[in-house]
């Protein structure tokens, strides 16, 4: 599909690893866990970017872990923000530049702004914010939250995105409480793709899936107006496991269908990655129980938590209106009405 961009036209999509730019905008000076995916979000983003990118960040492990007295891995001019503020400091940012290029105070050229906020940020806190931002279609900014499914920072306290069932800090298994967290995760880039018409372009991505991610912030600079990413991180203090496996798990995560890889470009939805190959039946999505038996945080799960949580990613997959995307189910004798073409993905079993 041809679409009209405010792109410049310099951030071709990346056909492969051969294809991705040596440039390293996020370097040493970060004092971030071994094995942590945000890292590699941040990493990856500012590499799909390039150097005429303003990074805005809020409060959390990829604000205090780096800078840390001193020292920073950012190359590209950079700036706190604060925990709730993502979206407001995007269009505050992308506001002031046009209006400075707009007098002929500074050069008018293509700069990118990239707001980044944490799964409590972003999708507790700051959730006002950026769903006002994805609303003004006249400012250019990415915002892109890095979901590492816990208040990671303050030493991991439950939020929006943790799990079913997960141990946090606030959520510890006990004698009386198996679980203490019973909460399905909150559909964040659903919601945002369902509920923003003037935004061109909302995405789920993954860094263990780095060139489909790094094409989806290049998608998104381009296309311009307010833009949204919303990538699962990994996070081995959190999740508890030996950081080793934090791509293995970013890769479990999608292939379990827990995770679905998706872009919605001007409201049409493509699944992307393994996500796409699963729904047209060309890979089966592998027990969530491979990707719970992990990380330590699920350690006292019992065979009814894990069949429960099968049985919900299963009704994503095999009862939502997109897989893993938008929500509603449709009674078959309305299907015809809403015109839903209710075709079952190719096998909706799991290997
Ligand atoms: C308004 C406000 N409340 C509480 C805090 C304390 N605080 C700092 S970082 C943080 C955790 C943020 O979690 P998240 O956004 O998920 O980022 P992460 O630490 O997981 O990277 C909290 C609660 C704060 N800085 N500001
Ligand atoms: S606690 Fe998690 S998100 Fe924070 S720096 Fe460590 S691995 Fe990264
Ligand atoms: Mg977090």
């Amino acid at each position: 599909m041809a679409v009209e961009t405010h792109g410049t036209g310099t951030l071709p999509q990346i056909k492969g690893v051969k294809d991705v730019p040596y440039d390293e905008l996020f370097v040493s000076g970060h004092r971030t866990c071994q094995g942590c995916e945000s890292a590699l979000v941040m990493r990856h983003m500012v590499k799909a970017s390039g150097p005429r990118t303003i990074v805005l960040g809020s409060t959390g492990c990829m604000y205090v872990a780096n800078t840390t007295y001193y020292t920073t891995p950012w190359v590209v001019p950079w700036m706190h923000t604060q925990l709730g503020a993502s979206g407001s400091a995007a269009l505050g940012t992308a506001a002031g530049l046009k209006v400075l290029m707009r007098k002929g105070k500074i050069k008018d050229e293509k700069i990118n702004v990239i707001a980044f906020c944490g799964d409590g940020g972003g999708a507790d806190m700051g959730i006002g914010a950026i769903s006002a931002t994805l609303t003004h279609k006249d400012y250019n900014s990415l915002i892109l939250l890095y979901d590492n499914e816990s208040y990671a920072n303050t030493d991991i306290q439950l939020s929006s995105q943790t799990p079913y069932g997960a141990v946090t800090t606030f959520s510890p298994s006990g004698t009386t409480h198996r679980l203490m967290h019973t909460r399905w995760k909150k559909n964040m880039p659903g919601m945002m793709a369902a509920g923003h018409p003037e935004s061109r372009y909302i995405a789920a991505g993954c860094a263990a899936y780095a060139v489909d991610l790094m094409n989806k912030i290049r998608k998104a600079l381009e296309l311009g107006g307010p833009t949204f990413v919303h990538t699962l991180d990994p996070c081995p203090k959190g999740w508890d496991y030996h950081p080793q496996y934090s791509q293995e798990l970013g890769h479990l995560a999608v292939e379990t269908g827990i995770w679905p890889l998706y872009e919605v470009i001007d409201g049409v939805c493509n699944l992307t990655g393994p996500t796409r190959q699963i729904a047209e039946g060309r890979k089966k999505r592998k027990p969530v129980y491979e990707y719970l038996k992990r990380q330590g945080r699920f350690a006292h799960f019992a065979d009814e938590d894990v069949e429960h949580f099968q049985a919900t990613v299963d009704k994503m997959w095999t009862e939502w209106l997109i897989p893993g995307v938008i929500p509603f189910t449709v009674p078959q004798k309305d299907q015809a009405l809403l015109r839903v073409e209710k075709k079952p993905l190719h096998e909706q079993q799991t290997a």
